[in-house]
């Protein structure tokens, strides 16, 4: 059904599983901290067993994954509301199994997948990706999932398509944010197609091993660690393929800060601070942005000839 084929950039580490991991780094971490080098986390905790298997084939080199305990506590999923512990405390009642996610539109065979059948089919892998928020934070993920790719093979897209658009679930009994109008019902993304088939965008299930919780955008989101964070959009239900460049939610709202592109840019400014700098979420100094997250040597080749300043 879906084949996967191997990337060239996939790493050599083959099969390493997240356990050994997650288990080396604590113990790394732990022997800092009983040598004095590191102060002790407060009450940090740990991720819980993973229930999902992979295979690594990508990591950011120079990168350690955020904590479970932040990457699980500090969100933007407006859909619960705005404060970043909102969707922690507010997510609980999304019911995200039975969950089907329909692929519509210009495409040779369109498909309404039960998510919970496609986790169990997929090839999945892990890879740790750096994300940068627009909101000038960033955090390091070990994602599983698969490339979106794969399920764009699948559906074997029309010649005529040239955009992918996703919608979020539209379901304001469980998602409470949405009863108010923060942002226009439902959340809406999209990409171009050859960014949508990069082989690093990724439709996630999971992270750290385990099936995503729903502040992370349980069961299904897209990743695409090259934008901005909200790019990324959570719970989706639909993925429609069009000739036309589809709307999208953060430029819906404002189309002078927010643009369809949204790559991580240092070079241009949101219109109110600096992309220039961020925090990574646990650290205290800033660091300097990367042109594209640092993902630059894969993805610029996609913006080639384009003005990033006018195609922001
Ligand atoms: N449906 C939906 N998707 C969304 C958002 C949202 O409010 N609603 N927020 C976005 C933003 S701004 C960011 S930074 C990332 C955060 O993902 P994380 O909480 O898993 O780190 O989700 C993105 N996806
Ligand atoms: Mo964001």
């Amino acid at each position: 059904m879906l084949i996967r084929n191997p990337d060239d950039w996939e790493l050599p580490e083959g099969d390493v599983t997240p356990e050994g991991i997650y288990l080396r780094r604590r113990e790394i971490l732990g022997g800092m901290v009983a040598a004095g080098l590191l102060p002790a986390p407060a009450a940090a905790q740990p991720a819980p067993a993973p229930n999902l298997k992979t295979r690594q084939t990508f990591v950011t080199p120079g990168e350690t994954p955020t904590s479970f305990d932040d990457i699980a506590h500090y969100n933007n999923f407006y859909e619960f509301g705005t404060d970043k512990l909102d969707p922690s405390r507010n997510g609980g009642g999304l019911q995200t199994s039975p969950w089907t996610l329909k692929v519509s539109g210009l495409v040779k065979k369109p498909q309404v997948y039960d998510v919970d059948q496609l986790i169990r089919q997929l090839p999945l892998e892990e890879r740790i990706y750096r994300m940068r928020c627009v909101e000038a934070w960033s955090m390091v993920i070990p994602w599983v999932g698969v490339s979106l790719s794969h399920i764009i093979n699948h559906v074997e897209p029309l010649g005529s398509a040239r955009y992918v658009a996703f919608r979020t679930l539209l379901d304001p009994d469980q998602m409470p944010g949405q009863r108010g109008s923060v942002l226009d019902w439902p959340y809406v993304e999209g990409l171009r197609m050859d960014e949508a088939r990069h082989p690093l965008a990724m439709l996630s299930v999971g992270l750290y091993g385990r099936t995503l919780l729903p502040q992370n955008g349980a069961p299904v989101r897209l990743v695409v660690p090259w934008k901005y964070g909200f790019k990324s959009i959570k719970s989706i239900v639909e993925m429609r393929f069009t000739e036309r460049q589809p709307p999208t939610s953060w430029n819906k709202a404002n189309p002078q800060e927010y643009g369809f592109y949204s790559n991580v840019n240092p070079d241009v400014d949101h219109p109110r601070w600096s992309q220039g700098r961020e925090r990574r979420i646990g650290e205290f100094a800033k660091r300097r942005t990367l042109m594209f997250n640092g993902y630059g040597s894969a993805v610029a080749p996609l913006y080639a000839g384009m003005d990033l300043k006018r195609f922001f």
